[in-house]
């Protein structure tokens, strides 16, 4: 295993707890926004992170934070809510809030052509109807 495998091992690791902290947060803190935390890789090296996102419909704002863990240009779009950063560079981070008001399965995926698979860049958001957030 190189330097660079670790690496990412130890991004996903972080990722994972992370995102297990962010609800938590969510039951402590009930009125601040949602926040869940997107790695933006190519296909070929693991595609969106987590690349299926499950929540529940409400008024509290969900906030992405779509980090590039790449070493390329990514871009993201999840156009249901009206959501579009034009590049995110190898190694920076975009943020964007919107209000999870609908039910549904909604795509989001790479604005970028990033390479060969760029395509199956994809990523889906489920929102649920029922029960609390
Ligand atoms: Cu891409």
């Amino acid at each position: 295993m190189d330097r660079q495998e670790t690496m990412g091992i130890l991004l996903v690791i972080a990722a994972t707890l992370v995102i297990g902290g962010g609800s938590l947060f969510y039951y402590l803190l009930p009125s601040g926004p949602y926040t869940i935390e997107i790695l933006a890789r190519a296909p070929e090296r693991g595609n969106w992170f987590p690349s299926e996102i499950e929540i529940k419909r409400g008024d509290r704002p969900v906030r992405l934070i779509i980090r590039n863990v790449d070493g390329v240009t990514h871009g993201f779009a999840l156009p249901a809510f009206n959501i579009r950063v034009d590049q995110i560079r190898a190694g920076q981070t975009a943020q964007v809030s919107f209000i999870p008001s609908r039910v549904g399965s909604f795509r989001f995926y790479c604005t970028v052509w990033c390479g060969p698979y760029h395509m199956k860049m994809i990523g889906i958001l489920k929102i649920k109807g029922e029960g609390k957030r």
